[in-house]
């Protein structure tokens, strides 16, 4: 709770006060557009007509769901981004998201193979390789090991990948939606490999999936004996199919591709089992654009597990721009990879001159952060762009150091200082500068 500035704040300060007050003009505005419609009988001073009889039977949806007006929040697909809707993605709508969780059926959605459909009472979870004893548990194995719930990011490193070379996807949603963030519930894989204890020649681990795709990632065991979980709650309740159903492994801060679905087997082993996995495919190609770097071309980096710092505001933007002049609070989300964000900053300028926002709400390790900014409007042209810092120091860059350091050969760990341009008339434009 350190940073939460806006839970502590008096709000009888005269900041508060006039923070208050950036409504005004709008609800008088709307009133008069209402009137005279037929959605005005519902409207103050009439009694709307649901309040004049009585409502569904309690738990008429057992299971339930959003409200039927909020049909237009969904996840999307970029139907051109993949040859086929089976080894895909689909984003988070990042712009209707409240608050630092991500709802489970809006988390994004990336499957190399297809969803498939888990019986829990018919999946194990095997570990075998340089271990005591190899084992192979059920679901209720695994719950009943010592659990814990943590909220993290799951970011995919192609996220943002379309804006290497230029702005080609005009969304909040497909420029900065393959991210998610949720409590999830598990057991650090700590106990489970003490449990069956790892020989110590054993210095990795190779995942891998119950999925058509058989996805697997090596990872180093300094990784799994930290933070590594294997989950199976998400937000309270089991997994979503979509997102490992019955159980999946979570490496917080890593690109998501190490954090395995529908967890099926762990093998102990010396080295990376390159042969048998993504790694080759999960690679940063190098081709800096500075002359300084010229030995670097052609190279590329390998085991690029981190997801480094990264902000962007969620509001303006091109799914909800600016509705008239006046006072608005803009708002966004950053993370990092590597701990807690220590500040974000934003520019209406362009990145020529830098405010400090708030952090609202919690500031949690491997997690998105609120972050939020009143500002005044009055129909100006404004070029907006936000920059996380990370408690390690480590300051997002812009899109011109990345493409000097390592050029536009690359797909992955694009976490360029994103801009977003305001139109005199309010509408929201991805650009870059
Ligand atoms: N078994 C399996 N695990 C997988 C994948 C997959 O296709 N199969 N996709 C990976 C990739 S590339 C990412 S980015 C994350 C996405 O997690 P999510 O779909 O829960 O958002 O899952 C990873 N785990
Ligand atoms: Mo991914």
């Amino acid at each position: 709770m350190s940073d939460n500035k806006s839970i502590v704040e008096d709000p009888n300060s005269a900041k508060a006060s006039s923070r208050r007050k950036f409504l005004g003009q709008a609800a008088a505005v709307s009133t008069v557009v209402a009137s005279g419609s037929v959605a005005a009988n519902n409207l103050p001073p009439n009694v709307p007509a649901w309040q004049k009889h009585l409502g569904k039977p309690v738990n008429s949806n057992p299971y339930g769901q959003p409200s039927k007006y909020e049909s237009d929040v969904r996840r999307l697909r970029v139907p051109w981004l993949t040859p086929d809707s089976i080894a895909s993605i689909s984003f988070t709508p990042l712009a209707e998201i409240k608050g630092m969780i991500s709802p489970n059926g809006l988390a994004f959605e990336r499957d190399h193979g297809g969803l498939p459909t888990i019986d829990p009472k018919q999946h194990r979870l095997m570990i075998h390789g340089l271990v005591d004893k190899p084992i192979i548990l059920t679901m209720e194995d695994i719950e009943r090991f010592p659990t814990v719930s943590r909220v993290h990011f799951i970011e995919c490193p192609a996220n943002s990948a379309m804006e290497w070379k230029g702005p080609q996807v005009g969304r909040l949603q497909f420029t900065h939606g393959m991210t998610n963030c949720c409590e999830w519930t598990g057991v650090p894989l700590k106990y489970i490999l003490e449990e069956v204890g790892v020989k110590p020649e054993g210095k990795w681990l190779l995942a891998e999936g119950a999925d058509s795709a058989s996805m697997s990632r090596s990872i180093p065991m300094e990784k799994a004996l930290d933070d590594t979980l294997v989950v199976f709650g998400q937000n309270g309740e089991a997994l979503r199919p979509e997102q490992g159903y019955p159980l999946r492994l979570l490496t917080p801060g890593w690109e998501g591709n190490t954090s395995i679905k529908w967890l099926r087997r762990i093998e102990i082993t010396a080295e990376p089992s390159y042969q048998r996995e993504e790694t080759s495919k999960y690679t940063d190609l190098l081709n800096p654009q500075d002359p300084e770097h010229k030995d670097l071309i052609g190279k590329a980096y390998l085991f690029s597990w981190i997801m480094e710092a990264k902000a962007i505001i969620t509001f303006p933007c091109p799914e909800k721009p600016l509705k008239g002049h006046g006072k608005y609070v803009m708002n966004g989300l950053a993370w990092t990879g590597t701990g807690k964000i220590k500040h974000v900053d934003v520019s209406l300028d362009g990145g020529i001159n830098w405010q400090q926002a708030e952090l609202n709400g919690l500031v949690l390790d491997k997690c998105w952060t609120r972050f939020s900014l009143t500002f005044e409007w009055n129909g100006e042209e404004i070029l907006l762009q936000s920059r996380a810092t990370g408690e390690d120091g480590y300051v997002q860059p812009t899109l011109k150091q990345l493409r000097k350091a390592r050029g536009v050969a690359s797909i992955y760990h694009n976490n360029a200082i994103h801009t977003w341009k305001i139109n005199k008339n309010g509408e929201v434009e991805s650009v870059q500068v």
